[in-house]
């Protein structure tokens, strides 16, 4: 013990004498990838941006000396609408940033432990050829700093996680990321790049149980998680912080699996793939529906998206997507291409206006979603409420009595004494028109009203427009 502190203390002040030395010569990263190209031969600092963001294309066509900052830090925040959880994280986020290299590069990595940190933490880098990843050169202690270099040898996408004993913990806390070691001719351009890690969380409380949830070791070990997430959080790329696109574009994702123990089976319902860097490295393959990613691996994967739509990311362990949170989503606006895609009839009461956007069957799978997120937290996934409490959605007389009365519930609230299925109810249902946008009340409720053995119906954006604006409804 005193002999580790004391080569950590080595360490730190080894630390700070390098940082002394190359404070002056370190140019920003700005310089990297914008116009002036930094000078052979002179530091570069990484720009690091939070996921889904990834940082730019490097132009570069000689290698450099990379320094890259990361700080673990503990933090609560939400996993979940009202579930808080305490993350361990690098700079922050889950996944920690998406830090982003060339073949041949150099890269002087700085690992910080806050001062509030309980735990030491320190970091196995997929890209790095040494023992460990680095994971021993950077056991960091709470508020230290550790340092060590590598020489990126081999191009392609690799995961970074923290290693410190118990392992498994630590990954299931948030402590993974992705390093991006471009080719020395770089990536071919498209128009929209995103970041985004799936990762497995085992939680004291079951699925939306709402307050400050703690680390359950038992779930762990049975590797029977109570969330499956993309980017640390459910809804993180949902609604308003939908990935977007507009019609034509080609995205590439930066995937990653943290794990620490599920693979993903990731996909995106409407998409196809038109090529893959199999497993993160040098193999393309073309046409991919669904492709594979083993916790501790990546995978670039790059879709052309010809027609507007919502278009959702989930794991085809499907119950994960629509049970576990693994679910994401492409909104991608444009005009409607009826020679790629035209919904021409079909079961559901064909929508007007905005729906063109968005074709029924998104709508439906959209609306299940929201129902899953939200609604499901009080009247229960099966819809049948609970007794004393909350009103069933299921067969209620209430609700197929005036559907249209329904937006005006969603959007405002509901409370005083209602009667549903000749049982009595007064309690409070919250006002949910800031939080869902008019297509997700249009979709949840018509979702809810063709499903649970309700009548059927439709419920167009346009008609939760004018409610909202002051119509009539309720
Ligand atoms: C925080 C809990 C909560 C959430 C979340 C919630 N509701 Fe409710 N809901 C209630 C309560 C409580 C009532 C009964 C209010 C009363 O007694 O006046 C109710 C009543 C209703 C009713 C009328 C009664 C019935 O059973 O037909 C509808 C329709 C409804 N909610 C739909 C939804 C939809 C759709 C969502 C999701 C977008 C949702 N609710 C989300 C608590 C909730
Ligand atoms: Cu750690």
């Amino acid at each position: 013990m005193a002999n580790s502190k004391s080569s950590m203390a080595a360490v730190f002040a080894t630390t700070v004498g390098i940082l002394l030395v190359t404070a002056t010569a370190v140019v920003r990263a700005a310089q990297d990838h914008g116009k002036p190209v930094a000078r052979r031969g002179t530091p570069i600092e990484e720009r690091l941006v939070p996921p889904p963001a990834v940082p730019p294309p490097i132009h570069r066509d000689h290698p450099a000396r990379v320094i890259v900052r990361l700080e673990t830090r503990e933090i609560v925040r939400q996993i979940a609408d009202g579930v808080r959880y305490t993350f361990w994280t690098f700079n922050g986020s889950v996944p920690g940033p998406l830090i982003r290299v060339r073949e041949g590069d150099t890269v002087e990595l700085h690992l910080k432990n806050d001062a509030s940190s309980r735990m030491a933490h320190n970091i196995d880098m997929h890209a790095v050829m040494g023992p460990g990843g680095g994971a021993a050169a950077t056991v960091t202690p709470p508020g230290r700093e550790s340092v060590f270099s590598f020489k990126a040898l081999r191009s392609g996408l690799f995961i970074y996680h923290c290693a410190t004993a118990p392992v498994p913990m630590h990954i299931a806390n948030g402590m993974y990321g992705l390093i991006l070691v471009e080719p020395p001719g770089g990536l071919p351009k498209v128009d929209h790049e995103y970041y985004v890690v799936q990762g497995d969380f085992y939680l004291s409380g079951g699925y939306h149980e709402p307050g400050l949830q703690t680390f359950d070791m038992q779930k762990l070990l049975l590797e029977q998680p109570t969330y499956v997430l993309f980017n640390g959080r459910e809804g993180s790329m949902t609604g308003p912080r939908a990935l977007t696109a507009s019609v034509g574009d080609h995205v590439r994702l930066f995937v990653g699996d943290g794990g620490p123990n599920l693979a993903s089976s990731f996909h995106v319902i409407g998409g196809i793939f038109d090529d893959v860097n199999v497993e993160g490295g040098t193999l393309v393959n073309h046409h991919v529906q669904t492709t594979l990613i083993p916790p501790g691996g990546a995978s670039i994967v790059e879709l052309e998206l010809p027609v507007p739509g919502t278009f959702l990311m989930v794991d085809h362990a499907i119950t994960r997507a629509f049970m576990q949170g693994a679910l994401g989503e492409i909104r991608v606006t444009g005009p409607p291409q009826p020679q790629i895609y035209d919904h021409v009839s079909g079961g559901e009461p064909v929508p007007a206006g905005a729906a063109a956007a968005s074709g029924p069957l998104d709508a439906m799978a959209d609306g299940r979603r929201v129902f899953n997120q939200i609604c499901s937290a009080c009247h229960q996934g099966n819809a049948m409420g609970l007794p004393g409490a909350f009103p069933p959605l299921a067969m209620s007389d209430f609700l197929n009595a005036a559907p249209k009365r329904a937006i005006g519930i969603v959007l405002h609230g509901l409370s005083g004494r209602i009667t549903v299925n000749s049982t009595g109810y007064e309690s409070v249902m919250p006002a949910l028109g800031a939080q869902l946008s008019d297509e997700e009340i249009a979709h949840v409720l018509t979702f809810v009203l063709n499903n649970f053995n309700n009548r059927g119906g439709h419920i167009d954006p346009s008609e939760v427009r004018a409610v909202r604006a002051g119509g009539p409804g309720q």
